[in-house]
């Protein structure tokens, strides 16, 4: 069976110093190093996320007339209002600087629709639009999946959750995730869902 590395969202805003640092978010850069090293040795492919909003997206609280970190709805759907952040061609939405990217064999960009959020690297959040990512997989003959990256509680979760429900055997990479946390068991839980779901949780310590 044909398998991917999947890498969520390793962006500058999501590590130290960014719009929407996640704790501890550049410790997951140097897990994806090796796990690249790995897979590239086993002629696995590798493939990373990046969230890619226009300047005037519907998440980014201050488009909404409100603060950053409170809840309301978009499109009908429940959205967390976020700070500006990885804003296309920004150095805010480009990959960590010491993430290996000529390894990275496919791209896939996700959240330029304005009017919708978009976590998973599959669907926007109401899946009414898909990315290219499913339609590549399936090109590739990719069944299953390695999957780690930011956010644990949402682009990593939603992606994972999206990916079974597509068939694709799931594999997730603890050390190689980290969370937002607005509720500090957010990641823990997530990682229950994704679990209860039908992904591998992988744990090396
Ligand atoms: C993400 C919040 C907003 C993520 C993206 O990558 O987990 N979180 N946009
Ligand atoms: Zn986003």
């Amino acid at each position: 069976m044909k398998s991917a590395l999947l890498l969520i969202d390793l962006q500058n805003d999501f590590c130290h110093g960014g719009a929407l640092a996640v704790q501890d978010g550049d410790a997951v850069i140097s897990v994806a190093n090796q796990a690249i090293k790995v897979c590239k040795a086993q002629g696995i492919d590798v493939v990373a996320s990046q969230d890619w909003h226009p300047h005037n997206h519907g998440s980014f609280a201050v488009n909404a007339g409100t603060e950053p970190w409170t809840v309301g709805e978009l499109d009908g759907l429940p959205q967390v209002w976020w700070p500006i952040h990885c804003v296309q061609e920004q150095h805010g939405a480009d990959f960590h600087p010491l993430l290996h990217r000529d390894a990275i064999d496919f791209v896939v960009r996700k959240g330029q629709n304005a009017g919708i959020d978009s976590y998973s690297a599959f669907f926007d959040n109401g899946h009414r639009a898909s990315t290219t990512l499913h339609a590549w997989l399936q090109q590739q003959q990719i069944e299953q999946l390695l999957v780690m990256g930011l956010a644990t509680d949402y682009c990593v979760k939603f992606t994972v959750l999206d990916a079974i429900a597509l068939g694709y055997e799931v594999t997730l990479l603890v050390e190689g995730c980290r969370g937002v946390n607005i509720s500090p068991q957010d990641s823990q839980q997530a990682i229950e869902e994704m679990q209860h779901a039908g992904a591998t949780v992988l744990a090396l310590d």
